[in-house]
């Protein structure tokens, strides 16, 4: 057994290039040790390249997630749909998101709604069946990889695009197959004193959910930046109203 696995390890390492002559540094200057360990990670990461990132990609993963009302609501509840848009370089980039959603009440004094990851791409219950908040590393809310924070409508629209999320396409913790989940309720980020409040921040009903699914650049093209132009003047307006003149 320890044979084998030995001689698996040695040819893994022969074949990545790692196993070299002694005291030898790289072309780049890196001790050997150096060497060893980035070559063990791009071994590592070798193994976990997803399937849907390619060369016709431009080595970018893109997701998408299609929201649609939950099937358990009462008739009078807010209807949303809408798309939530993934981007992301392999194999270090930041996780990005847009979210585009339609049909909240377009009242002013609109509370806020969480937005977050579930664990289960499962909807044969409709929003009910996705489980909790998608937890891999056990800690509590809100720093579960999918707790996006609270969002505000906008003459009933929910329009925003979110850099650096934590989340991610790629590897053992990917998000793909999972579901996203819009509540009723604004999410009390663990401040509710309650143990509800560290699990899922009390956000309340489940409004809209989607599968989150493998897609191709159109959709992000197409959307990107039609939402970023209006960010870019609305930082601009606010801009110019807080400068002295
Ligand atoms: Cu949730
Ligand atoms: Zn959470």
């Amino acid at each position: 057994m320890f044979l084998f696995l030995y001689l698996v390890i040695s040819l893994g390492l022969s074949a990545s290039g790692v196993v070299r002559g002694e005291g030898e540094a790289d072309s780049n200057g890196d001790s050997p040790l150096q060497d060893i360990q980035k070559k063990v990670n791009d071994l590592w990461q070798n193994l976990l390249y997803p399937q849907f990132i390619n060369e016709t990609t431009n080595r970018i993963g893109y997701a998408t997630c299609e929201v649609k009302p939950s099937s358990n609501l009462d008739a009078d509840k807010p209807q949303v749909t809408g798309q939530v848009l993934f981007r992301q370089s392999y194999p270090n980039g930041k996780l990005e998101a847009l979210f585009d959603l339609n049909g909240f009440p377009s009242g002013s004094n609109q509370s806020g709604r969480a937005i977050h990851i579930h664990k289960l791409g499962d909807l044969s219950n409709s929003c009910d069946s996705t489980g909790g908040h998608y937890n891999p590393f056990n800690v509590n809310h809100p720093r579960h990889p999918g707790d996006f924070g609270n969002f505000y409508s906008k003459e009933g629209k929910i329009r925003k695009y979110k850099p650096n999320l934590l989340a991610t396409l790629f590897g053992p913790y990917s998000i793909m197959g999972r579901s996203i989940v819009i509540h009723e309720q604004e999410d009390d980020m663990g401040k509710g004193n309650n143990k509800a409040s560290l699990e899922n921040g009390n956000a309340g009903r489940r409004l809209a959910c989607c599968v989150i699914g493998i897609c191709n650049k159109n959709l992000w093209e197409q959307k990107f930046p039609d939402i970023t132009e209006r960010r870019k003047k609305r930082i601009t307006n606010e801009h110019k109203t807080t400068r002295p003149n």
